[in-house]
């Protein structure tokens, strides 16, 4: 019995001081554990030399939520952000939504209408301007950077070389284009063949469209060969097929003409379906493999 009351005493005791001590140690454990994490994460990102990112709520700016490096003399201090849908990867095919504005669409297409003229083709061997009739059917005329006083070019050009990663000094002077009704380009290739065309100094290596105006129906720029369809022998070059793109004014339309190994890609073929209603302005810009000093 006595040595029952003395077990039960022991017992009361011990819970007595037992309770907050657990208490505390846990406490202590949480807090440690809290602090170590959050000590150790710090230490994680210096040694790979990355800036904690700012909370999400707290970042306005590109600049704060990016960790801008020094420059080099040839760069910029500052992040560009353009962004673009990829279309396809056979062609390589990107998608610029809200490329230029209205105001600068309308300016291009003031500077460009008092120059149209038939638009022409680049001759295969045999071919001549009256047996390759009707395959381009667009007016057109060409426009240097230097050409427009306003400086939208200017703008658009070095936006393109900021797109494409392809300096400005590689692009050709921009194709302004105009079809109206019925008018279409069939299906071609930008890079030539030099089996067809011969040796070719320099080679188109990739195209930038930006569309200068809606188009109310047709006037898509189609690529029949997108994915390798149609790829059989039997494609008319005539027929509106394969992966096609709505003109938007504004947007742009990048597309590789050439693999990485220089070789041309039989997928790029492309041309403009005609347009059934309404107009299509485009202006084109040919970028090739070498500077263009002409
Ligand atoms: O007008 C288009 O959509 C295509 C133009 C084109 O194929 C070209 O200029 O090479």
């Amino acid at each position: 019995m006595k040595a029952k009351t003395v077990k039960g005493n022991w017992s009361w005791r011990t819970k007595k001081f037992a309770l907050p001590s657990v208490f505390l140690i846990c406490i202590f454990f949480f807090l440690a554990g809290f602090f170590g994490s959050s000590l150790f994460s710090h230490s994680k990102g210096d040694l790979y030399g990355v800036r904690p990112r700012p909370r999400l709520l707290e970042s306005t700016t590109a600049e704060a939520d990016n960790y801008l490096l020094p420059a080099g003399e040839t760069g910029d201090d500052s992040i560009t952000s353009i962004p673009f849908q990829v279309l396809s990867w056979k062609p390589r095919a990107l998608y610029f939504p809200k490329f230029a504005s209205a105001e600068q669409c309308e300016s291009i297409i003031d500077i460009a209408k008092a120059g149209l003229k038939p638009s022409t083709l680049a001759l295969r061997k045999g071919e001549t301007e009256v047996n390759t009739k009707g395959i381009r059917t667009s007016s057109g005329v060409f426009l240097s950077a230097s050409d427009d006083k306003s400086g939208t070019l200017d703008v658009i050009e070095e936006k393109i070389a900021r797109a494409t990663k392809i300096p400005r000094i590689n692009g050709e002077a921009f194709n302004i284009l105009r079809y109206e009704i019925g008018q279409k380009y069939n299906s071609h290739y930008d890079a030539f063949n030099p089996s067809e065309y011969g040796p070719q100094k320099s080679q188109r290596l990739a195209s930038f469209l930006l569309y200068l105006t809606d188009v109310e129906e047709g006037g898509e720029t189609m690529f029949p060969f997108e994915d390798g369809q149609n790829m059989d022998g039997s494609y008319n070059y005539e027929e509106c097929v394969g992966l096609r793109v709505r003109p938007r004014q504004g947007d742009g339309l990048l597309f590789y003409s050439l693999f990485h190994n220089g070789t041309i890609d039989p997928t790029s073929l492309h041309g403009s379906c005609p347009v059934i209603k309404g107009e299509k302005w485009v202006a084109t810009k040919w970028i090739r493999d070498q500077e263009q000093y002409d």
